[in-house]
């Protein structure tokens, strides 16, 4: 092994091992980036996001360069541990949450598959917000992850981005991707040198109007207030107009006479925060000297837009005072933009700028040549509802693309023991095809193999056990169930659906019906900072961890835990260690979900509603395998259109919701809590509950009381488990690239 340590490895700190390590890392991708065939490759993909949730690095590449075992035995043999020393490494939390995770995945499958395509994004400083608890509270603290020797490596790439009223200069830092054993391609975070880390103050409050202080300061800050809202305009512009320009540059670079550019690039716009490249790359263009006419045509060809969500929240709608304000070389394209529209169709529910809002996805769908969902059901939705009016006018555009996810980092990195347990069943086939996991099937009805399944849970829950008791000073039964719900926190996933059963389980143990084996419920989840109820609900839930490990006569039968700042790294962790997966959100909401895919794949088995990639994890792997409970879409919606769901009605006919909701109120929750809080939610839950926690309530309970009694068959479950990690391969985030590539992209 040549890497360069310092002094003879056993003498070495863990910091010197770690920093020898990124160097020589650093150095193999470099490598392989130099061997990159680029020049004869004429089209690229740039896929634009706001967020790349890449984790953590050194152990994932490790991996892709093949050089892991290696490593792994080489510091084992000098007495160090590399666990420990990936502990070391910050992570870069550079996304919310699934959007983000998934980027970060398909970036990994793309360098996997060969495709010539790099991210680009925002070299945010602080990630997203550390988590604490505190008085059984979330707080909010900076997340840096930055430090001098990172992954990022400083380019001279430099433009000038203009601004109403100023400008700045941005500068290019790069992030090597390499591929499992492929290529090395590129995460492109753009940056400018002002960023000022001391205009933090108190938890992360900052003064938000000065830009250039601030510009990618903090992924996405706080957006309660209009400050909040018009840098978020600031830091999607800034993100694009660098992108935009790259993308000429390369193109240029590679062959293109601008013309031709569609030739040569492809954007996929990752949700609408990208949003902004279709008018500035008309702008750029016409700068050039193209007429607007075949400014629009170019970027018609080079645009693709991928929507992840139904909820109206995040379909952004930008104030054209906003854009006025912060880009205002942008509004007069947008408003030819928008006429041509006007010219064209008639619908206007379809219009871009619609009572002095720039509707962003419509921006995306009229100039963008393909529009995709990330599950079957959600790309359903989105024809025959949301996006009806669009569908109508473009069917040919429409086409879904069923999320997953890389399994180097949630199968090879997060499980090295089942992992090594499936080699020896099916070879080791699977790592670069991910269907011939479906030989596992074979095995279904295999003692032996049952057995040696259940071993490798076991193990892994004991490796949480300790790592929580290491990293938070959490004590778990590693003999109980472990039940986990970890996502972040939102009405619509529906924590406070799990917190209601815990309610019911508690007043069952006082009542004397014992469960056959203990329960760990165990959630992670960080709430948006001004989402009021969300904060509720983790206040909720930290309340009842602490009353439940108080009571003695309870706590034998029954934990809540609540891991604090839920990251990547603890979901590597907790996935290996479910038995039971909670996917629990209304159906029709969840657009497609990705945990889902992780944790079918390390062999939990999953009660989920059937929502997002849950509806296509059911047809794989059968009913007997996994739970499914509560209403249907179709039913859901039929009740948002015809506004018939009265939460009230459920509160009153069923006696066990209405205890364990009013539970939230009781004085032995007070005592331990805030009373405004319990309050708010518990008035939230009878008299709104807009995300129809109680009308799934009893089927959810009911169901859940079965699935721990079918939990006790312990070789029948093991089979459960089986099936469900022969049916993973389809959510490879390989099938996903490959799929997009065939479709859209066309590399
Ligand atoms: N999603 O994480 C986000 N953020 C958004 O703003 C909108 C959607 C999630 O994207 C994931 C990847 O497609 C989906 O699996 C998930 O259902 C969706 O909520």
């Amino acid at each position: 092994m040549a890497v360069s340590y310092p002094k003879e490895l056993s003498k070495c700190s863990n910091e010197e091992i770690y920093l020898a390590l990124l160097e020589h890392v650093k150095k193999l991708a470099a490598q392989k980036a130099g061997k990159d065939t680029a020049e004869k490759e004429k089209k690229k993909l740039y896929y634009i996001s706001a967020e790349f949730l890449i984790g953590k690095l050194l152990s994932n590449n490790l991996i892709n360069l093949g050089i892991y075992e290696e490593v792994r035995k080489e510091l084992e043999d000098a007495g160090k541990s590399l666990s420990e020393i990936e502990e070391l490494e910050p992570e870069p939390s550079l996304g919310n949450g699934g959007l983000g995770r998934l980027a970060a995945c398909f970036l990994d499958s793309i360098a996997t598959l060969g495709l010539n395509g790099d991210g680009v994004g925002l070299n945010y400083h602080y990630g997203l917000f550390r988590q604490v608890f505190e008085n059984n509270a979330q707080k909010e603290l900076p997340n840096p992850w930055i430090e001098k020797e990172s992954w990022l490596t400083k380019t001279d790439k430099t433009y000038t981005i203009p601004f109403g009223g100023f400008s700045v200069q941005s500068r290019m830092y790069d992030i090597d991707v390499t591929g499992y054993e492929n290529r090395t391609n590129k995460l492109h975070l753009f940056d400018i040198e002002s960023v000022d880390e001391d205009i933090v103050k108190e938890g992360i409050s900052f003064d938000k109007t000065d830009i250039k202080k601030n510009l990618t300061l903090f992924l996405y800050p706080d957006d309660s207030d209009d400050d909040g809202r018009i840098l978020r305009v600031y830091q999607q512009y800034f993100m694009v107009s660098n992108a935009a320009r790259l993308i000429l540059d390369e193109a240029k670079e590679r062959g293109s006479d601008i013309y031709d550019l569609a030739d040569y690039a492809v954007i996929q716009i990752n949700d609408t925060h990208p949003t902004m490249v279709i008018p500035e790359l008309v702008r750029l263009l016409m700068e050039e000297g193209l007429l607007i006419d075949e400014a629009i045509d170019i970027v018609r060809k080079t645009c693709a837009y991928t929507n992840h969500t139904i909820l109206a929240e995040a379909l952004e709608k930008w104030p054209i005072g906003y854009l006025e304000r912060a880009v205002p070389q942008l509004m007069p394209i947008i408003r030819q933009l928008d006429n041509r529209i006007r010219k064209e169709v008639r619908d206007e529910s379809t219009y871009i700028i619609q009572d002095g809002l720039v509707h962003m996805a419509n921006l995306d769908i009229h100039y963008g040549f393909s529009v995709n969902g990330v599950a079957y059901l959600h790309t359903e939705i989105l024809k025959n509802s949301e996006l009806k009016n669009f569908y109508q006018l473009y069917p040919e555009k429409f086409n879904n693309k069923t999320n997953g996810i890389t399994f180097r980092r949630w199968l090879l990195h997060a499980n090295p023991k089942l992992t090594e347990l499936i080699t020896e069943l099916i070879g080791d086939g699977f790592k670069k095809d991910a269907t011939e996991l479906e030989k596992l099937a074979q095995f279904a009805e295999d003692e032996a193999v049952q057995t040696r399944l259940l071993e490798v849970k076991q193990s892994a829950k004991c490796e949480l056990k300790d790592y929580l008791k290491r990293t938070q000073n959490i004590e778990l039964d590693e003999h109980s169930v472990f039940d986990i719900q970890i996502k972040r926190l939102h009405e619509y996933k529906r924590q406070q659906m799990n917190a209601l059963y815990v309610i019911h389980k508690y007043f069952d143990i006082k009542a004397g019906n014992l469960p056959k084996r203990p329960i760990t419920v165990i959630f992670g989840a960080k709430a948006a900072p001004a989402y009021i109820i969300a904060k509720d609900i983790i206040h909720l839930i930290l309340c009842l961890q602490e009353l439940i490990a108080n009571d003695p006569q309870v706590s034998p039968y029954l934990k809540v835990v609540m891991v604090e700042n839920y990251n990547v790294t603890a979901a590597e962790k907790l996935i290996p260690a479910c038995d039971i997966d909670e996917q629990i959100s209304l159906a029709s909401k969840e657009a497609s979900g990705t945990g889902n895919m992780k944790f079918m794949l390390n062999g939990a088995v999953t009660i989920g509603t059937m929502d997002g990639a849950n509806v296509e994890i059911a047809q794989l792997v059968g009913e007997d395998n996994i739970y499914i409970f509560g209403e249907s879409s179709e039913t859901v919606m039929e009740h948002y259109a015809k506004a018939d769901y009265v939460s009230k009605d459920y509160y009153e006919k069923d006696e066990d919701i209405r205890r364990a909701v009013d539970f939230i109120v009781s004085d032995e929750l007070k005592r331990i809590g805030n009373e405004e809080y319990l309050e708010r939610l518990h008035h939230e839950l009878i008299s709104k509950d807009w995300f129809m926690t109680l009308l799934d309530w009893r089927d959810y309970m009911e169901t859940k009381e079965r699935m721990f009694a079918d939990y006790e068959e312990r070789l029948k479950w093991a089979k459960k488990m089986l099936i469900n990690i022969s049916q993973a391969g389809f959510f490879s985030s390989d099938r996903t690239i490959a799929q997009y590539n065939e479709d859209i992209w066309k590399l």
